[in-house]
């Protein structure tokens, strides 16, 4: 076989790699540095874009809050990726299904699943668990990068079945390490079912830094081992994040395949409610380094300059959202606690011998 003379394989990982940038329409100032790439969104759109993020980071503070007071269980923070999370799932369609980790409620809760069902979910409530029709998506995955390969499967149905929706899995950074990231990309791209793979790069595994992930310089690229387009995009700028995933999405329902995003954001909070302490494995100026890019303060800017937006207008938002929250974890705490037999009821159609016997004593104890 005739080798190509001269071909040097370090060179060309370094010119790949020199392709993959980030890609920014609204700078930290909240200024446009990408006129002609400005999503086209109404007024209206832009305005709903700011309310969606403001109502969820106040709904994150209240989470904290309320975990700390024993009124939730699990809950993953999730200040600082307003953008990469509510951007992108506003690029989607009603009838689009979202395959979400555990950090990514609040893409579900604007794809129609409601606050109080996301509180029982945290509680571990199988009720939080049973979205309501016309909800198209999937719990929230706790096993790292176990949607990967599920999504390939959903959009090949979406495919097979001629819908013009897309199948679209969060994950974060770690994720991009586990064996079922490729698999589950590979086979999409292989068949060009329109899936979506998102990644939240918010630079931290837990602890793990992502250098300590992967030697690649980006996330994205590593699109090109399965062929399908990848982008790296300032997970900070919700116009950035809007206009790459709308692009992906209409690449996917023409028939054009899979596409990975990598976001570049940050979490401001530990990692999850369950003890994490962020000091240890990150420094206060790499914290407000990012802080400094903050998305909602950006979009406010780039509003304010627009005069669609004002602190008026903010208060009344984060007093909704407040007012969302109360009412709905007093909806979460009237709902009846889960028995043990309900579990096994909404586990199996039909119940195996031993559990059956196990089920009978159940019931016997639960009607007492
Ligand atoms: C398969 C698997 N391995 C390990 C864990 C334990 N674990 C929980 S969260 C986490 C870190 C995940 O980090 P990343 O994918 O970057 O997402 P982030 O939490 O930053 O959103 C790990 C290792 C798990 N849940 N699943």
């Amino acid at each position: 076989m005739a080798s190509k003379k001269g071909f040097d394989p370090v060179k060309t990982l370094e010119e790949i790699e020199d392709k993959f940038e980030m890609y920014q329409i609204l700078n930290e100032k909240g200024e446009v540095v990408n006129e002609a790439d400005m999503p086209d969104l109404s007024d209206d759109e832009l305005v709903e874009l700011m309310t969606r993020m403001v109502w969820t980071r106040v709904l994150d503070q209240r989470s904290i809050s309320l975990n700390r007071q024993g009124r939730l269980g699990f809950y993953a923070p999730t200040a600082g990726q307003e953008a990469a999370q509510l951007a992108s799932q506003y690029a989607l369609e009603q009838e689009d299904y979202i395959l979400p980790g555990y950090r990514d409620v609040p893409q579900l809760i604007w794809h129609g699943l409601p606050l109080t069902q996301a509180f029982l979910f945290s509680r571990g409530h199988f009720k939080g668990n049973q979205f309501p029709e016309g909800v198209n998506a999937l719990s929230p995955q706790i096993i790292i990068g176990a949607q990967f390969v599920q999504t390939a499967g959903v959009a090949l149905g979406i495919k097979k079945r001629g819908k013009k929706s897309v199948a679209i899995t969060y994950t974060g950074d770690g994720g991009t390490s586990q064996g079922d990231f490729y698999e589950g990309m590979n086979f999409a791209s292989a068949y060009l079912a329109p899936a979506i793979f998102f990644v939240q790069n918010n630079h931290y595994a837990i602890s793990t830094p992502v250098d300590l992930q992967t030697n690649a310089r980006t996330l994205a690229q590593k699109a090109v081992s399965v062929g399908i387009p990848g982008v790296q995009v300032d997970g900070m700028d919700p116009l950035a994040v809007y206009k790459v995933t709308k692009d992906a999405r209409d690449r996917a329902v023409n028939g054009e395949g899979p596409s990975l995003i990598e976001a570049l954001c940050y979490r401001y909070g530990p990692h999850t409610m369950a003890g994490d302490d962020p000091t240890r494995y990150r420094t206060s100026d790499e914290d407000s380094e990012w802080e400094q890019k903050d998305p909602l303060v950006r979009f406010r800017k780039f509003l304010e300059s627009k005069d669609l937006w004002d602190e008026d207008k903010e208060n009344e938002i984060m007093e909704q959202a407040k007012e969302d929250v109360k009412k709905a974890i007093k909806e979460a705490d009237a709902t009846d606690k889960q028995t043990v037999t309900q579990l096994m009821e909404i586990m199996y159609e039909d119940m195996p011998a031993n559990l059956q016997e196990q089920y009978e004593v159940y019931k016997e104890k639960e009607s007492k």
